[in-house]
């Protein structure tokens, strides 16, 4: 059948499980990005083409639930080039400020320029005739090109959902060149902020020399890309209703009674990743124990970290010091029955991730760049009370719209301290006030707005591919 929209992420919206027997099913993975375009795929004969994890060789498309899923295989030598090696130890974390220092090897590219290739040729085969195509992400920032190569006819949009670094960084990449001109196969470039959308465009001008004005880059073949900031969100009525079902209440109960019923829970979520800050935000709160502002007879710290990318090196090291500070506060600071820390290395379904939320009175979300940041806002759609406080990081991409957050710089422990310390501490109305700002914003800007907008940009561009340019540009 002709696909009249095809979703091209590095990742299926589902896993593959492997049962007692040996017998393999698939499951779902929850995420808010495929709520979000199913209905759109629904609509348009849409199939969504990812890598389902592992190397199995004989996967064939197939339908789970009414979503057409086509799998892309990896070998052993991709998935250590392009995935665990150029993805995740060259590009995240160059496009996340250097947080930690990225490899540059000429094998890895190999890698990541062929499996590029693939994605984009099969993509060209599941598109029907002038078919809107959608591409996600830094994994596979060439395939916009050669699906351009390869299928003139087609509407492609891109979305990065990580940052895209200022020139200043983006310049030490041996192979800058090639990704610019990758994402400029698409006519719509998309990005979670403006300022990113504008680090493309200046990089775009300087280093590949194509003429700019504002958000726009003009081809020499005639053609107009549009580079702009679409702020993902999550499904906040999803999430609200959630939170709202009896069974989450009695289960974020249950969590604080688990927790010797503490005056006051503060919690974390994050992948286990170095850009989280988990690190830092561990560090202040066993300071504020120590210093004797907080008591772990009345408070104690909730830190889910859910194990991620564990083949990679910095991974491996960063789970080694986190397990080695949770052990240090906790022997130094907890008492029996009251750990200062309450560390868990897992993951948990939607439903106990509500109560979490539920449960928490102060969320601490502290990256040291995250392109959004979506656990922040699932803990604002969850608190249907308007009640709960949120610290977080200026350098997530969620500060610019959750303004009414505790604010603060992940690097200025002191500042930190400050800002949990004053969220700990805030009056009721204190808190409602804040809560029910940020509420209105993460319901009126969910994720199924954010999907719409993107793909009324993406046709508009689309039919005015032949766009008069501006007498004057810069
Ligand atoms: C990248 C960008 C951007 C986490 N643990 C569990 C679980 N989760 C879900 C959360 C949330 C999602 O995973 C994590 O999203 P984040 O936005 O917080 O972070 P990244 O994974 O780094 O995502 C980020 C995002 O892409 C989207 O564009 O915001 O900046 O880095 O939805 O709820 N879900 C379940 N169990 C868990 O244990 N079910």
């Amino acid at each position: 059948m002709p696909n009249h929209l095809v979703i091209v992420a590095n990742r299926l919206p589902v896993d593959r499980i492997t049962e007692e027997d040996g017998s393999t099913s698939w499951r779902r993975s929850p995420g808010g990005l495929v709520s979000a375009i199913e209905p759109v795929m629904r609509a348009n004969d849409g199939v969504w083409m990812g890598w389902p994890g592992g190397t199995d060789q004989d996967l064939e498309p197939f339908e789970d639930d009414g979503l057409q899923l086509v799998p892309m295989t990896m070998t052993q030598e991709q998935i250590e080039g392009h995935y665990e090696g150029f993805s995740n130890a060259t590009l995240w974390p160059l496009y996340h400020d250097l947080v930690a220092k990225p490899e540059f090897h000429r094998e890895w590219w190999d890698e990541y320029v062929k499996v590029n290739r693939r994605f984009a040729e099969r993509a060209a085969e599941l598109a029907a005739k002038g078919a809107t195509v959608w591409v996600h992400d830094y994994q596979l920032q060439l395939v916009p090109q050669y699906l351009r190569e390869l299928r003139p006819d087609l509407r492609i949009g891109f979305y990065l959902h990580i940052p895209f670094p200022p020139a200043e960084l983006f310049q030490q990449l041996p192979w800058r060149r090639q990704l610019l001109e990758g994402l400029l196969g698409a006519d719509l470039v998309g990005f979670q902020l403006p300022g990113a959308a504008q680090n493309f465009v200046r990089l775009v001008r300087q280093r590949v020399g194509h003429k700019t004005h504002r958000d726009l880059v003009y081809l020499p073949d005639g053609r107009t890309v549009r580079a702009a900031a679409f702020p993902i969100s999550i499904d906040a009525a999803g999430f609200e209703e959630l939170a709202r079902s009896e069974a989450v209440v009695e289960r974020a109960k249950a969590i604080r009674e688990a927790l010797g019923n503490p005056r006051k829970i503060f919690l974390g979520i994050d992948r286990l990743d170095y850009t989280k800050g988990i690190y830092a935000r561990l560090r202040a709160f066993g300071e504020l124990i120590r210093d004797g502002h907080v008591d772990v007879e009345d408070a104690v710290f909730v830190q889910v970290a859910v194990p991620s990318r564990e083949q990679v090196e910095q991974y491996k090291l960063l789970r080694d010091e986190i397990d080695r500070l949770v052990g240090r506060l906790n022997g130094d600071l907890g008492r029996i029955g009251r750990p200062a820390i309450s560390y868990l290395h897992t993951s948990y379904p939607r439903e106990e991730m509500a109560a979490l939320y539920r449960a928490a009175d102060i969320m601490v979300v502290t990256p040291y760049r995250d392109g959004m940041n979506l656990v922040c806002k699932e803990y604002v759609a969850c608190r249907v009370d308007e009640d709960g406080a949120l610290v977080l990081s200026e350098f997530a991409g969620a500060a610019d719209e959750l303004r009414q957050a505790w604010l603060i710089n992940p690097y200025d422990i002191n500042g930190m301290k400050a800002a949990l310390l004053e969220a700990h501490r805030a009056e009721p109305k204190e808190l409602t006030r804040r809560m029910r700002a940020m509420r209105k914003t993460v319901t009126q800007h969910d994720v199924k707005a954010w999907a719409a907008s993107f793909m009324t940009e993406l046709d508009d561009i689309g039919s005015h591919r032949k766009m008069v340019r501006p007498a004057t540009r810069s």
